[in-house]
């Protein structure tokens, strides 16, 4: 296994700027240049991929294929139990739609409270489309997912259960697969959809593990591009999910009066699929993969522990949820400043952090806390760029207060 030290060698970014500190990779990761140089491998022999008869074309699709199988195995599933979307509110959207018969008047959809709004949305509108009821699995007091609500709330009349894996904006992690297990109990007809777009890059996701009916993630924020992301169906799951999009590449036959579907995963990608990305992701996941998991997460959740026990030492400063165990993100306010005007004197600083609601507008409103300021944490964050943060906002609080 490749050791942890030294890898920002490998983050072009990192080194074109190496006076500044990146703590946004809940936004979008930052790319290793193995990433580059397979999209440019790609597209210096371009080719469209599953059409030509052609050697370039059969090339495409040969490293495309084997992407797919890499990314797979990289969350423990196989190539035919998962599909490319453009990034995880496409994969949401496509599930929402693709489940829409599955969903009718009187049904309820389950969400938490935490969710990011493209886990929010889509099943709004589905539960307005179709009569359905939206409901909520709410918090407890430290931030946390009350499981007597969830007791309360699953029940048979329950047909989806979609729920974020980590919240993109309290960096709180639910637990999955507990939710799962209840669903089997007192809703057997329900869907388990999981929004793993903030914990796949953290080595949380294995879908055996997971036990859901669905996980949905994006590639820009796995260490791969953006324009590409994944839907992960249980082959039984999978069976029950219409295509939401129609065209070229899924189909088996087609007359002017009707059209039959391809097999999995082909029916779910019509049109030609973001090829330069997931070869681009699949050289991401191969690249995350020299590294031991374990490791990884060890060192991250350290990491972690470092930032909120620096934060804590600055009177001013709130943190959102402080009590309970952070993956990749915490949030925070400053007492008596704006958080845009706290992330400018960190970007004059040369900190780029995210300020907002961090698309969880109810969540935020809900918490009394319209917007915050976001540090979030990658694999090549460092205590040193902790260090530098923190100091900067020493600078900033100053000012401000
Ligand atoms: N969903 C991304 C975030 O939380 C963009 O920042």
């Amino acid at each position: 296994m490749k050791n942890l030290h030294n890898l920002q060698k490998d983050f072009p970014q990192l080194q074109r700027f190496p006076q500044s500190v990146y703590l946004d990779s809940a936004a979008t990761a930052l790319v290793p240049q193995v990433v580059l140089d397979a999209m440019a491998d790609f597209y210096t022999q371009k080719a469209n991929v599953h059409r030509g008869a052609h050697t370039l074309s059969m090339q495409a699709t040969a490293a495309f294929e084997s992407a797919r199988a890499d990314i797979a195995a990289y969350i423990g599933a196989t190539s035919n139990e998962i599909f490319f979307t453009s990034g995880t509110t496409a994969g949401l959207n496509q599930l929402a739609y693709g489940l829409e018969q599955y969903v009718g008047a009187g049904d309820e959809i389950v969400v938490t409270r935490l969710e990011h709004h493209a886990n929010l949305i889509p099943w709004q509108q589905l539960c307005a489309r179709r009569g359905a009821k939206l409901r909520f699995i709410e918090l407890t007091d430290s931030g946390e997912i009350d499981l007597d609500s969830a007791r309360v709330v699953i029940t048979a009349r329950t047909k989806i259960i979609a729920m974020t894996h980590v919240s993109n904006t309290l960096g709180v992690v639910v637990p999955i697969a507990e939710l799962v297990a209840l669903a089997r109990a007192q809703a057997p007809d329900a869907l388990t959809i999981v929004d793993a777009a903030q914990s796949v890059a953290h080595g949380l996701v294995n879908v055996q593990e997971l036990g859901a009916d669905f996980v949905v993630f994006s590639g820009h924020k796995l260490y791969g591009p953006t324009g590409v992301g994944v839907v992960y169906g249980r082959s039984a799951a999978l069976e029950l999910l219409q295509p939401a999009l129609f065209g070229g590449g899924m189909i088996s036959s087609v007359s002017y009066e009707k059209a039959e579907w391809g097999g999995v995963p082909a029916r779910f990608e019509a049109g030609t699929p973001p090829i330069a990305e997931v070869i681009g992701l699949g050289a991401a996941v191969r690249w995350l993969s020299q590294f031991d998991r374990e490791e990884v997460r060890a060192y991250e959740a350290e990491l972690m522990a470092y930032t909120l026990v620096a934060l804590s030492k600055i009177p001013q400063v709130r943190v959102l949820a402080p009590s309970v165990p952070h993956v990749g993100v915490v949030s925070f306010v400053v007492e008596g400043a704006h958080a845009y005007d706290v992330g400018a004197l960190l970007d004059a600083q040369g900190v780029a952090v995210r300020v907002g609601h961090h698309c969880t507008q109810p969540l935020l409103e809900m918490l009394g806390v319209p917007v915050t300021v976001r540090i979030s944490l990658g694999i090549y964050t460092t205590r040193e760029d902790i260090d530098r943060a923190v100091a900067a906002l020493q600078i900033a609080v100053q000012k401000l207060s």
